[in-house]
């Protein structure tokens, strides 16, 4: 990695401050970054296991294979899921999403309400982590009923979510004081972007909130013995497609204002990042519907509606392409790249936190697209319950998202800690073996889902797998192989950053204080845009609840609990 030497000569507004930050806003950030870094590091390292007892080979090799929590199928897909998708991902959002908010507006987050929100999604990861290490909670993390967890479960949830309340409030606080300092002026576009990403959230996580606080949690105290499954998914998905765009957004923030400078060129458009942003806002709550293609509780015109809805949202994601490809070509051209596609060569490929982020983008093509066919009906219900599905998402979620968490991760972590990164070789190495083996891994689990491929399986030793299936797994199992080395590799480096590092720190992240004031003053009146995206949200999801409400007569599915039956199902 290379210093950053001089301000961005060619847009005015963007200034660097000096990197100097008060310990106290250090320990904050930081607690966020290792606990999110915790919960990843026992989150990556299920992820092959399951390639591996999802492969024939493997299971055929090493048939009486066993290793406790590990070797559990249920068990180990559900720390996997539970502690990467929600864990690693909200306990970073929130720290970078500090990061960016204090150094951008140069103001502090309220240090009381930081803690508090920290002190309760931390209690929140204890509790989980113990209802699933002691095998209680074998619900995936998706959680749906009829299947029950150990109450502990849902508190966990309930604190992650609260918790990520406070610190959205706290980021309101500081944007709110801001802008009676500087009436008129245009908040920069990461705040902007990260202001977006906390509306919708606090939205969002009603739908999970009324599903926990009143379906589940009750259930796994004794007090509730049905349920209505329709209803309790629908809830789920109102959350569930936000959710996605929450862990999407900050990765943005970077791609959009920190990326451009990093490969050493600017921004292609302020604004059209801002409408990007909004439409995010406004697309990503009316859309949960087709996570639920396959429910017989809703309609087909409801289907239709998110149907149409959810092409709308990935626009947002092909302006993305558009401005962060031009900035990319802009930073390129600049440094001497000729002819239409020699940009794509002329990128800094020698360092780890450009490449991270350009690898997300890679493995985003590939996600993106083939979500775009999961949206669609009818290619929807070939491929719902399939390995596609997964492979869709490592590319998603493992690919564009993780790998540029990772990037941040590769220069924020040396901030915080003082001294520069322990090896940019093994980054780059790490990146690299991430992209390869995320491809492998996902392009394995796709074909193998086309061929029929059950997702949320054991499948190693099942007999109904075909020849096509049984290849596609065991390359997922190499894929996965892959990614074990890669995973190595970040945690090697993380630990020699924090305890072996003996370089100065010496780069000074791209932090804009003001916003374009190009970009129009009115894509700022929030109350206009939280409106219609109410009012989207009403259209789009009052007839499905009222769908799922009668598609049972009333609340009677017994509740069932895979890891302690007898006690809860009446
Ligand atoms: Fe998805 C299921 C549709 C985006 C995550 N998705 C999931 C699940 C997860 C997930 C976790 O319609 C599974 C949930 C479960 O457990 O059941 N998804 C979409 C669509 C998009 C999309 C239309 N998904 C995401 C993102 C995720 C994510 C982002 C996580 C971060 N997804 C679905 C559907 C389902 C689904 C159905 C339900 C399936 C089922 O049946 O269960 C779109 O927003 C995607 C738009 C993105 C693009 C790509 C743009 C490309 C860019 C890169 C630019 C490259 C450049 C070149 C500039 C159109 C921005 C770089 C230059 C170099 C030199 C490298
Ligand atoms: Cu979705």
């Amino acid at each position: 990695m290379q210093a950053v030497q001089s301000p961005q000569r060619s847009s005015a507004p963007v200034v660097f401050p000096r990197v100097g930050m008060l310990t106290s806003e250090r320990w904050l950030i930081g607690v966020h970054v290792m606990s999110a870094l915790f919960a990843l590091s026992i989150g990556i390292l299920m992820g092959p296991f399951q390639t591996f007892r999802r492969a024939p080979a493997f299971v055929q090799a090493f048939p009486d294979w066993q290793i406790p929590v590990f070797s559990y199928y249920y068990q180990a897909l559900t720390m996997h899921g539970v502690m990467n998708a929600l864990f690693f991902t909200t306990f970073f959002i929130v720290g970078f999403s500090y990061f960016v908010t204090q150094r951008s507006l140069q103001r502090p987050i309220n240090q009381t309400m930081g803690w508090i929100a920290f002190v309760l999604m931390f209690i929140g990861l204890g509790l989980i982590l113990y209802a699933i290490w002691t095998n209680q909670a074998n619900v995936l993390y998706t959680f749906y009923s009829p299947m029950l967890a150990h109450p502990t479960f849902y508190l966990g949830l309930v604190l992650l979510a609260v918790g990520s309340w406070v610190a959205g409030a706290a980021i309101f606080m500081a944007y709110i004081a801001w802008k009676k300092e500087h009436p008129g002026e245009r908040v920069p576009l990461a705040v902007f972007a990260i202001l977006v990403n906390q509306i919708m959230w606090q939205i969002c996580t009603l739908g999970v909130a009324i599903e926990i606080l009143v379906l589940l949690l009750p259930a796994s105290l004794g007090f509730l013995f049905v349920t209505d499954v329709q209803v309790g998914r629908a809830l789920f998905w109102f959350f569930g497609h936000p959710l996605v765009y929450f862990w999407l957004i900050p990765a943005y923030v970077s791609w959009y204002t920190m990326l451009p400078t990093q490969a050493g060129g600017k921004l292609f458009s302020d604004s059209l990042g801002r409408v990007a942003f909004l439409m995010l806002l406004i697309f990503s709550l009316p859309v949960g519907v087709h996570h639920l293609y396959a429910d017989p509780g809703v309609s087909a015109v409801s289907k239709g509606i998110h149907t149409v809805l959810t092409f709308v949202v990935a626009i947002p994601s092909f302006m993305t392409a558009f401005n962060v490809g031009a900035s990319l070509e802009y930073a390129a051209r600049k440094r001497g790249a000729r002819g239409p596609l020699s940009w794509l060569f002329h990128q800094k490929w020698g360092d780890p936190v450009v490449v991270a982020q350009l690898g997300g983008m890679i493995l985003f093509i590939m996600g993106g697209f083939s979500g775009l066919i999961n949206a669609s009906l009818t290619l929807n219900i070939a491929l719902h319950n399939t390995a596609w599905i997964p492979g869709h998402f490592h590319m998603t979620l493992g690919g564009a998202v993780t790998l540029t968490y990772i990037g941040i991760t590769y220069w924020l972590l040396p901030m915080l800690r003082g001294r520069a990164l322990y090896s940019d070789k093994m980054a780059l190495a790490q990146v690299w073996t991430w992209v390869v083996g995320m491809l492998i891994f996902g392009h394995g689990m796709g074909t193998a889902g086309i061929a029929g491929a059950p997702r949320r399986t054991d499948l190693g030793a099942v007999p109904y797998l075909n020849d096509t299936m049984i290849f596609w797994l065991n390359s997922s199992a190499i894929g996965g192989f892959v990614l074990l080395i890669s995973s190595i590799l970040l945690y090697v480096n993380i630990v020699g950053t924090l305890a072996f590092s003996t370089k100065p720190y010496d780069y000074e992240p791209p932090i804009a204080h003001r916003g374009d004031p190009n970009s129009p003053l009115w894509l700022e009146r929030w109350g206009l845009w939280i409106g219609i995206t109410l009012f989207l949200i009403l259209i789009a999801w009052a007839p499905v609840f009222v769908e799922s409400l009668n598609f049972v007569d009333g609340f009677n599915a017994p509740f069932f609990d895979p890891a302690r039956p007898s006690p809860i199902t009446p």
